[in-house]
């Protein structure tokens, strides 16, 4: 029997500024749920987690650009990633919201804690202000001429014609995007969280603690922001859409969005055990609980840096035993880009390709960006669908259930004596359980899917090999064996497609007439029971033709916008 063992899993919170597209699912959610299903059917207790992030400048920004207040916008948005994560079987224990007042509470009572052990330092600073619209400017809120190339329309932060990254006190002829007008200096208090007093913590427990344990890429980018000295981080803003900072003398401040945005995962547990009575406590403090965050690696810092040091500075909290952060999916070869429109965005794709939700998991999972940038082309969809999903697992599958009803109206036949070969083939089906295991527990979802398809590949061989049909009127016991064998390694496909792609699992499960409870039992040789009747055949996959791949780099290449 396994040890059961307790899992916090959380999933980056998506911001609800916009749809989410494949890069959001490529990197972050399919991956998290793969890893959550897997520890479930492992028996292992799990809480996965994740909610939408309604907070800071980009809401704000959206809401502006389309005349809506900020609650207008997270409200639709959330709406439409709930549905999107729905739609592809995310598996989320919970699904909560920083905007409500559980995280509200529980943020600001983090902050309060911190504050009282004098964790911050406050400090005033000159910033920006408009003050037509009497309100301090967040960088994004300032347009002006970039210093470097002189392009006009340069951000406070950015240009993103010359990619360089700016002070907003460097821009050439600063202005307001509120309200046109030129901004002024103004002094203004913040509190700091001195990440700096925790450079030797974070070099203990991840520069020497995680060297052979986490992925190259996260390490490398942790190890390059240790080397480059930490600073100070303010954890407050002035800006009227967010979290009020919990102390007297606020005026309009509220907390920095990646203050309030990790601690949304703790409020979601909290949300989540008291909806199911459970603590919510042994999920973030108990040491033998393992936290883990899946996120894209533009979010390494935030997890791997200025959480822990919040966690740290808290007292009482555990880290996370691992941060396997992804890197970025492109589209045909370019960037994915929200505001160029070079996105497949996951509504539309179910628009198009309805119910064919686990070939968009199989192809981002067989593509995914786990060690370096990777890309995601049509043409790669079609092939991996027609020559994989419909042609080996699809085919596979459809001819077991087949011959079993045409030749023993769907009832498991007795397997007579095996033979070499046989006992040869469940051999190698039976090993790959623990392969895919260890590929998963490693977060290598790649090489543990190229295990799942070599088991149908492995059956599809043997009955061409074998060639039943050419043997019922011969052999009858033969056949007997061959389709006894065969449908074991159905079985053993049904249960382990369940993380990688559920809903063609739940339709296995129909075909063979069983539920996936007592993942013991891949232990044993004998999954099906002869005897036991099945049900007739039903399509799993379906060819995806040349046209509907066209349309849909037609319909990419007319939306993009400049
Ligand atoms: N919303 C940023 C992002 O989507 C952010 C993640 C928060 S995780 C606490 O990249
Ligand atoms: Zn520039």
């Amino acid at each position: 029997m396994l040890k059961t063992k307790r899992y916090t899993i959380t999933a980056a919170l998506p911001y609800t500024n916009g749809p989410l597209h494949i890069g959001h699912l490529a990197g972050v959610y399919i991956p998290a749920d793969i890893y959550a299903r897997y520890q479930r059917n492992a028996g292992n207790d799990v809480a996965f987690i994740c909610g939408s992030d309604e907070h800071g400048v980009a809401i704000k920004m959206k809401a502006k650009e389309e005349s809506k207040s900020p609650k207008e916008i997270i409200d639709r948005y959330d709406k439409i990633i709930r549905d999107s994560f729905k739609n592809f079987n995310i598996s989320f224990d919970n699904y909560s919201r920083t905007s409500l007042k559980i995280h509200h509470e529980t943020a600001q009572e983090f902050f309060i804690n911190l504050n009282k052990k004098n964790v911050f330092i406050e400090k005033e600073t000159e910033q920006l202000y408009d003050i037509e619209a009497k309100e301090f400017l967040a960088d994004r809120f300032i347009v002006g001429t970039c210093p470097i190339c002189r392009n006009e329309e340069a951000y406070g932060d950015q240009c993103e014609d010359c990619g360089s990254s700016l002070s907003s006190l460097d821009l050439i002829n600063p202005k307001s995007k509120l309200s046109g007008s030129k901004p002024i200096l103004k002094n203004t208090k913040h509190w700091y969280l001195p990440l700096n007093k925790y450079e030797n913590f974070i070099t203990k427990w991840i520069i020497d603690g995680h060297k052979n344990d986490w992925k190259p890429n996260v390490y490398g980018q942790v190890k390059s922001w240790i080397d480059n000295g930490l600073q100070p981080r303010a954890v407050t803003r002035d800006l009227d859409w967010g979290i009020p900072v919990p102390v007297q003398e606020n005026k309009n401040k509220v907390l920095y969005v990646w203050f309030d945005a990790p601690i949304g995962y703790i409020s979601s547990t909290k949300e989540w055990a008291k909806k199911n009575n459970k603590d919510w406590e042994i999920y973030w403090k108990d040491e033998k609980t393992e936290l883990i965050h899946f996120i894209g690696k533009d979010n390494i810092v935030f997890h791997c840096i200025i959480f822990p040091s919040m966690l740290k500075a808290s007292g009482d909290y555990i880290l996370p035993t691992n941060v396997p952060a992804n890197e970025f999916l492109n589209l045909e070869g370019k960037k994915i880009s929200t505001s160029k429109n070079w996105a497949v965005w996951l509504h539309e794709y179910l628009e198009d390709f309805p119910e064919q939700e686990d070939v968009l998991r199989y192809v981002l999972t067989a593509n995914s960006p786990e060690l370096k940038d990777n890309d995601f082309t049509w043409k790669d969809f079609q092939s991996r669908n027609n020559n994989e999903l419909v042609a080996i697992y699809g085919n596979f599958v459809n001819r077991v259930i087949v011959l079993i009803n045409k030749y023993y109206q769907g009832v498991i036949p007795k397997a007579e004596s095996l033979s070499k070969y046989d006992v040869i083939v469940l051999n190698e089906i039976h090993s790959i359980p623990e392969k895919i295991g260890k590929s998963v527990e490693k977060f290598r979802f790649r090489d543990a899917l190229k295990e799942l398809i070599n088991i149908a590949r492995i059956g599809n061989k043997y009955l061409a090999d074998e060639e039943p049909w050419k043997l019922i009127k011969t052999s009858p016991n033969r056949v007997a064996t061959i389709l006894n064998t065969s449908i074991q390694v159905v079985g053993i496909l049904a249960y382990l497609s369940e993380p990688f792609l559920p809903q063609t699992s739940l339709k296995l499960q129909k075909l063979l007439r069983i539920e996936l409870f007592d993942w013991d039992i891949l232990r044993n040789k004998s999954i099906l029971k002869e005897g036991h009747i099945i049900n007739q055949q039903e399509l799993l996959f379906k060819k995806i033709e040349d046209k509907e791949i066209e349309r849909q780099i037609d319909k990419l290449k007319k939306n993009q916008s400049e």
